[in-house]
C-alpha cells in the first residue's frame, strides 16, 4: 500500500501566513514567556506584563510582514505598545496580517508564581479575527466530540441561553458519560455564583480558576486534559484567541459581548457610565445596542481561513509545562502552536547558549 501522504498534503495546503509565519510565531510567545518568567513570583504584575509586551513587540517587529494589532493591550491612549491599531513588522514582502495578542495572560498568576499563566497570540488574513471591543464575552467552549454529537442530533445544540443543565447534558452524551463525570472550568468570580450553583446542582464537577480560562478552553479539545467544558464571562480578547485555537482543533465556542459593569452586577449609574464611555467606540465597530446581545458563533469570532496560533507556558498548566530558566538566560520552554491546515505542534524548546553548563536532558 502506498502511504496517504497526509502530512505532505496538509503542509502543501497551508495558506501563505501559516507557511511564512507559523514557525516564527512560536518563538514570539517563547520570547515573551521567558521575559515574564524572569518576573515570576515577584508580586509585580505590571512589570511582568510590561517585559512580556516589550519582548513580543520586538519579535513582531522583526517579522517580514505588515501586521496590525486588532486585539491588544488596549486603546492607543492607554497602552504605550501593542495597542489596538498599532502596525508591526518590517513591511517587507506581501504578507498582511491581523494580530491578536495577550503577551501575559494571567498577570496575577505570574506575579504570584501560581499555575496557569501563558503568553499567547494569533494571526490571520485581514478580517479573519473578530475585531471586538475590550469588554467581556460570556461564552461556552467545548471540544470536537460535541460538534460530532450535534451533527448527529440536530435538535440538541449548545445554547448560551439554555439552562446550564441542558449544555452539560449534551457534553455528557457527546462524551458517552454521565454529568457527574464532566469537569467544568469557570472563573471564580461573584458574577458566576449562580452559574456555579447550577453546575453543581446538575451534578458536574467544577474547577474554579482565579484567572486564565483561555488554556482551559483549548483543553476541552484535547483528550486527557480532564477539562470538558468552559463557561462564564471573561475578557473578550481572550475569547477571540480561544476561538482561533478551538476552530483549528475542531471544537466550538459560542459567545456574547457583555459590558463588565453589567456582568458584575454593578449599579445603574456605573452601567450608564460604561455605556456612555464605550458605546461610541463600539458603534464604530458596527456594534450597537440592537446587535450587542447577538450570539457570536465560531465563524464570527474566527472567520479566517489562514489562522495561526501559539501559546507558551510561563507557570505550570494543564497542557503546558512551566518555563525553566537556567544560568545566563538559557531556558527550556513548552508551547502549543497550530495553523488552519490542521497541524498542531507541541514544542519543547531549549535555548542553549552556554553549552558547557546547560545540560540537555530528556
Ligand atoms: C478573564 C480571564 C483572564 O481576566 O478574561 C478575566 O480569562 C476577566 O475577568 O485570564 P475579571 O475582570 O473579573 O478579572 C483574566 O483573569 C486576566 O486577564
Amino acid at each position: 500500500m502506498t502511504h496517504p501522504k497526509t502530512a505532505e498534503k496538509m503542509m502543501n495546503g497551508a495558506g501563505p501566513i501559516e507557511r511564512a509565519l507559523l514557525p516564527r510565531l512560536v518563538h514570539i510567545t517563547e520570547a515573551a514567556a521567558i521575559a515574564a518568567a524572569y518576573q515570576m513570583g515577584r508580586g509585580d504584575k505590571m512589570l511582568a506584563d510590561h517585559v512580556a509586551v516589550e519582548a513580543m513587540r520586538r519579535m513582531l517587529n522583526s517579522l517580514d510582514m505588515k501586521g496590525v494589532i486588532k486585539i491588544g493591550e488596549g486603546e492607543r491612549d492607554e497602552a504605550p505598545m501593542l495597542f489596538i491599531g498599532e502596525e508591526l513588522g518590517t513591511c517587507k514582502g506581501d504578507i498582511v496580517v491581523d494580530i491578536a495578542v495577550d503577551p501575559l495572560e494571567g498577570t496575577n498568576l505570574t506575579a504570584d508564581g501560581v499555575p496557569g499563566s501563558i503568553s499567547v497570540m494569533a494571526m490571520s488574513e485581514p478580517g479573519g479575527l473578530f475585531h471586538g471591543p475590550d469588554v467581556y464575552m460570556d461564552k461556552i467552549v467545548v471540544g470536537p466530540d460535541v460538534i460530532r454529537y450535534e451533527k448527529n442530533h440536530p435538535d440538541e445544540r449548545i445554547d448560551l441561553d439554555a439552562p446550564v443543565v441542558h449544555n452539560l447534558q449534551i457534553v455528557a452524551k457527546a462524551l458517552k458519560r454521565s454529568i457527574d463525570e464532566i469537569v467544568v472550568v469557570i472563573l471564580d468570580r461573584p458574577r458566576h455564583q449562580q452559574k456555579i450553583k447550577e453546575i453543581r446542582e446538575a451534578g458536574a464537577r467544577v474547577r474554579l480558576v482565579t484567572d486564565g480560562d483561555l488554556m482551559p478552553g483549548i483543553a476541552t479539545a484535547i483528550r486527557g486534559s480532564g477539562i470538558h467544558i468552559v463557561m462564564g464571562a471573561g475578557g473578550s480578547g481572550e475569547a477571540v484567541l480561544t476561538a482561533a485555537a478551538i476552530k483549528i482543533l475542531g471544537g466550538d465556542i459560542v459567545a456574547r459581548l457583555v459590558l463588565p459593569t453589567v456582568a458584575n452586577g454593578e449599579s445603574e449609574e456605573m452601567i450608564a457610565r460604561e455605556i456612555e464611555e464605550k458605546m461610541p467606540r463600539l458603534r464604530t465597530m458596527g456594534i450597537t445596542e440592537d446587535n450587542m446581545n447577538d450570539v457570536l458563533d465560531i465563524n464570527k469570532l474566527a472567520p479566517g481561513k489562514d489562522v495561526i496560533f501559539s501559546a507558551t507556558g510561563i507557570t505550570p498548566g494543564q497542557l503546558l509545562r512551566e518555563a525553566n530558566l537556567f544560568g545566563g538566560g538559557d531556558a527550556r520552554i513548552h508551547s502549543i502552536s497550530m495553523g488552519s491546515s490542521g497541524v498542531v505542534q507541541f514544542t519543547d524548546t531549549i535555548y542553549v547558549r552556554d553549552k558547557e553548563n546547560t545540560p540537555l536532558y530528556l
